[in-house]
């Protein structure tokens, strides 16, 4: 039996029942490219977080009395489509069960996953993908569930808009929608692009976050460390924006490759997280309902492949 709590909140805090927020810890690693070990970041996330003050001074709260249930770990790993299929149906379990689901994988392949759990449950639903790397492969290495296909899905199917990409191959140059990619270079010169990625967003927004989005001087431990990436105050006022704004329904964190000589990327890691939730719950009495899919959502059966794929023949 895991007794272990989310911060080392009181066990009665961290009770299923009592919890609005559940925590899904996802150790995967299959398909990573480069620097392995992404299947440790979960376990380093949490270490971290038990070394964290649970008063946030910004919002002048305590998240964690929102009751945070921690799951036990998804360790399917006998393929990648298997582990798709097993964070599917857990992230799906506990939506409806009217929590506020989030997981800290992993690598970034988990969200295949968690994006299609969300986008059943929740209409016209934004897929706010915040990553150094477009993961807009179709397939990679022979599977469709690899990270470097993290988002193609989210593509087809919601609306998918992409900020702090500063890495791609030419091949994912036809799927990218110029109007819902934010590149890192225009980001730096832009100083509206908080607001130009806002006017993109639906109401409903689930956030998929790459920490190699942050800048790899901020946050080096990770698989692969991209320069020219966000910094931490930028990342909290873009954030707190669309908490405010927009029906964040929840959010996954990705690529933690932790290094038992570099503390700090963990722990940026465990107070991001903390702060989402923060944001999250600040004005704390909105009650948190699923929305079930109807037949007339607008990004239901949308898929821009078949349409771009027509075009270039
Ligand atoms: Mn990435």
């Amino acid at each position: 039996m895991n007794t272990r709590t989310f911060a080392g909140i009181p066990a009665d805090f961290a009770k299923l029942e009592y919890a609005k927020i559940v925590l899904i810890p996802v150790p995967y690693d299959g398909t990573s490219t480069w620097q392995k070990g992404a299947d440790k970041g979960p376990t380093a996330f949490l270490n971290a977080a038990d070394n964290m003050e649970l008063y946030d001074i910004e919002t002048d709260t305590e998240v964690y009395k929102q009751g945070v249930f921690l799951t036990d770990p998804v360790t399917e790993n006998a393929s990648p489509e298997s582990m798709v299929d097993a964070v599917h149906e857990t992230t799906k379990k506990y939506i409806n069960k009217n929590k506020f689901v989030t997981l800290f994988g992993g690598e970034h392949s988990i969200s295949i996953g968690t994006i299609r759990a969300f986008n059943e449950c929740f209409n016209n639903l934004t897929v706010l993908h915040i990553d150094a790397h477009a993961d807009l492969r179709e397939s990679y290495e022979g599977s469709t569930c690899n990270h470097a296909c993290a988002v193609f899905e989210a593509n087809q199917t919601t609306n998918l808009v992409q900020v702090g990409i500063r890495s791609m191959d030419i091949s994912e140059r036809r799927w990218i929608n110029n109007d819902k990619v934010f590149f890192a270079h225009d980001m730096a010169v832009n100083e509206f692009w908080m607001e130009d990625v806002m006017d993109q967003l639906t109401t409903n927004v689930f956030i998929t976050f790459d920490l190699d989005a942050i800048d790899s001087s901020l946050l080096p431990s990770t698989g692969t460390p991209e320069p020219g990436g966000l910094f931490y105050y930028e990342t909290l006022e873009f954030l707190k924006k669309v908490f405010e704004a927009k029906n964040v329904v929840g959010f996954d964190m990705v690529e933690l490759c932790p290094n038992p000589n570099e503390k700090s990327s963990d722990f940026l890691a465990a107070k991001l997280y903390y702060k989402m939730l923060s944001y999250k719950f600040a004005k704390n009495d909105d009650e948190y309902e699923v929305e079930k899919i109807t037949e007339d959502s607008p990004f239901a059966k949308l898929s821009k492949i078949n349409k771009k794929g027509e075009e270039e023949q």
